[in-house]
C-alpha cells in the first residue's frame, strides 16, 4: 500500500499516529524488567482453581495525575490535579471482591490502604523511646495500625500496552479501569528542547500536539475480550453525560464512569448502552465501594456472556 492510501484512510492513519508516537518516545526505563515481574504476576494469579479451570479475575487499575515534559532533559513539565484517591480506593474494593490488581500509577500517586494515614509529616507521627526504638504516637496510632493491618490482609489474598497484551490470555476475566487523568496533549520528544528553556529568549510560544488515543487500539487490538471501562472528568455538567455517551461508542467501552471535579468523591454516573445509573457516596463510606459492586456485577454478565465463545473460560 503507498503512503498517501494509507493517510486517506482514517483507520490506517490512526495507525500510523499510534506507530509513530510509540516509535518516537523514549523506550520505557527497565522495559524487560518490568515485562517480567508482569508475567510472574499474572501467572501466579491464573491458576487453575475449579475443574481445572481458572477463575481469577485480574483488573488494571490506571490512578492519578500524568505530566507532560516540556525539555527532554526535564526541568519544567505541564501537571494535573488528579491525586489517584479514586484509583487507590477502587483498589481496595477490587481486592475485597476477590481481585488480583495491577495498579499503575505515577510516583507520589495516592496509594491503597494509605488514604487514611494521618497528613502530618512523617517524623511528627514517631515518637523515640529509650533513645533505641522508635514508637506510633499516641494520637496516630489506630490510623497507621488499620493501615498496616488492611495492607498486609490484601497481600496475603493473594505499562497499559504490555499490561494490554499480558492480559489477552485471561480473556474476558480480565478488566482495564482506566481512572488516571491522562494528558490529552503533550510535545513530540523531536520537538523537544534538549536542555531547560531559556527565560532570557523572551515568552515561551509552544505547540502541543494530540496524544493519540489508545482506547480503540486496547479494545481492538491489546486486549478484545477484556471488560473496559474509562472515566470522563468535565467541569460543566451540561456536557458530562453527553461526552461520555460519545465516549462509550466512539471507543467501543463496555462502561463509562461520569465524574464531575468539585463532585468527583460524592457522586459518580455509570453510563452503558442500557442506560444511566447515578450512585452516590452513603455518609462515612467511599462512592467507589458502590461503583465497584456494580461493576463487578457487570463484569460478571460479561464473563458469562462470554462462555461458549472461542475463549470459552
Ligand atoms: O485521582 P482523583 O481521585 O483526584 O480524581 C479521579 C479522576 C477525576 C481523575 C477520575 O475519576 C477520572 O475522571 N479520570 C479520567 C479523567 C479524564 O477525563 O481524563
Amino acid at each position: 500500500m503507498s503512503s498517501s492510501s494509507r493517510l486517506d484512510d482514517p483507520e490506517e492513519s490512526f495507525m500510523t499516529e499510534v506507530e509513530n508516537f510509540f516509535n518516537t518516545a523514549p523506550p520505557l526505563k527497565d522495559h524487560s524488567v518490568i515485562e517480567e515481574k508482569l508475567k510472574g504476576f499474572i501467572e501466579r494469579n491464573s491458576h487453575a482453581s475449579e475443574n481445572g479451570v481458572s477463575m481469577k479475575r485480574i483488573v488494571c487499575v490506571t490512578s492519578g495525575g500524568t505530566t507532560v515534559p516540556l525539555e527532554q532533559r526535564c526541568v519544567r513539565y505541564i501537571d494535573n490535579f488528579s491525586s489517584g484517591h479514586r484509583g487507590a480506593a477502587s483498589t481496595e474494593c477490587f481486592l475485597k471482591a476477590g481481585y488480583a490488581v495491577i495498579y499503575l500509577h505515577r510516583r507520589g500517586t495516592c496509594q491503597p490502604y494509605c488514604r487514611s494515614l494521618p497528613d502530618d509529616p512523617l517524623l511528627e507521627c514517631f515518637e523515640s523511646v529509650n533513645g533505641s526504638s522508635v514508637q506510633v504516637q499516641q494520637a496516630q496510632a489506630e490510623a497507621v495500625r488499620k493501615a498496616i493491618a488492611n495492607h498486609h490482609a490484601a497481600l496475603q489474598q493473594g505499562l497499559l500496552q504490555m499490561i494490554g497484551v499480558a492480559l489477552r490470555d485471561l480473556g474476558s476475566r480480565a478488566m482495564f479501569y482506566l481512572a488516571a487523568a491522562v494528558s490529552d496533549f503533550y510535545v513530540p520528544w523531536e520537538s523537544l528542547a534538549e536542555h531547560k528553556i531559556q527565560s532570557s529568549a523572551g515568552p515561551l510560544d509552544m505547540r502541543l500536539a494530540q496524544v493519540p488515543k489508545m482506547l480503540s487500539v486496547l479494545r481492538k487490538d491489546w486486549a478484545p475480550l477484556a471488560f473496559c471501562i474509562s472515566f470522563k472528568l468535565e467541569t460543566d455538567s451540561h456536557i458530562l453525560l453527553e461526552k461520555a455517551s460519545t465516549a462509550l461508542k466512539k471507543y467501543n467501552m463496555h462502561a463509562v464512569v461520569a465524574n464531575e471535579l468539585v463532585t468527583r468523591k460524592e457522586e459518580v454516573t455509570v453510563v452503558t448502552t442500557h442506560g444511566k445509573i447515578c450512585i452516590r457516596r452513603e455518609a462515612g463510606d467511599d462512592v467507589e465501594n458502590p461503583l465497584i459492586e456494580l461493576l463487578v456485577q457487570k463484569h460478571t454478565a460479561h464473563i458469562e456472556g462470554n462462555k461458549g465463545t472461542m475463549e470459552g473460560q
